[in-house]
């Protein structure tokens, strides 16, 4: 299962390193895969997670989820 988040605020190598662990520390999120030029993170899970789990740890970043499909 794979939930595709478009995030805003994101501006270099950084930001990649702080979304990719902040996602990847939910219990459940098998894999994250971060764009910068598309402003994507690709999060693979292994169960369901609720987007506002999702939502909330990239925004207790400092960065702004516009999507989550
Ligand atoms: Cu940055």
């Amino acid at each position: 299962m794979k939930k595709v988040l478009t995030i805003e605020g994101m501006s270099c190598k950084h930001c990649i390193d702080r979304v990719t662990k902040a996602l990847n520390d939910i219990n459940g999120v098998k894999s994250v895969k971060v764009k910068l030029k598309n402003g994507t993170a690709t999060v693979k899970l292994d169960k369901e997670i609720d987007n506002d789990v999702l939502k909330n740890a990239v925004e207790d970043m400092g960065y702004k989820i516009v999507d989550i499909k």
